[in-house]
């Protein structure tokens, strides 16, 4: 391995994406862009894994399964609600962002919400609109900034003191990707 490529891994960030086949076409766009936004900074294929769920009440689930891998610094979720289609939209709305919601906070790792909740399909093309900054170019952009905060925080000493005063630390990798 090369000088670079050590530096390059010493620095490795690694992101799981949990995308919804619900409203396809629009999910479609927002994966494409979050994976050009990641691609931009510096993210090499390898460290990214993609996960589709049948829509968006299933995001949650997968979400902090992935989380709880420990093997990703941030969990990015994608997906697309319109009211148009359903009466259930607000269940579905609030289920989903509760859900990511508890999972970040349950396992420790950050999981942005990149999932548009809109009144129409025309809202929710404008807003995965690959020449605009979208919501999946955004969500890219939110899970690198806190992991990178997560890790910052993770390599400072936790105070001393008996167990319940000491922070829990990130979960240990697995060897290999
Ligand atoms: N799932 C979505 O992701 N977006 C929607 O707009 C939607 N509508 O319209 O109903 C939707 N429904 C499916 C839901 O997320 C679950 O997959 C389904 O209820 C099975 O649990």
């Amino acid at each position: 391995m090369t000088v670079s490529e050590h530096r390059r891994r010493a620095g490795r960030f690694r992101f799981g994406i949990v995308v919804s086949k619900f409203n396809r076409s629009v999910t479609g766009k927002l994966l494409a862009s979050c994976l050009d936004g990641l691609a931009e900074q510096g993210i090499v294929p390898a460290d990214i894994h993609v996960e589709r769920v049948p829509g968006a009440f299933e995001i949650p689930l997968i979400a902090r399964t992935m989380a709880m891998t420990g093997r990703f610094d941030a969990v990015i979720c994608l997906g697309a609600v319109i009211r148009g289609e359903t009466p259930h939209f607000d269940y579905i709305c609030a289920e989903t962002s509760r859900g990511i919601g508890q999972a970040a906070l349950a396992t420790g790792v950050p999981i942005i919400f990149g999932v548009l909740t809109t009144e129409t399909v025309a809202q929710a093309m404008e807003r995965a609109d690959p020449s605009k900054f979208n919501r999946g170019r955004e969500a890219a952009k939110a899970a690198i900034e806190t992991a990178k905060v997560m890790r910052r925080l993770n390599a400072m000493t936790p105070p001393q003191g008996n167990d319940s005063t000491v922070l829990p630390r990130r979960p240990a990798r697995r060897s290999g990707k």
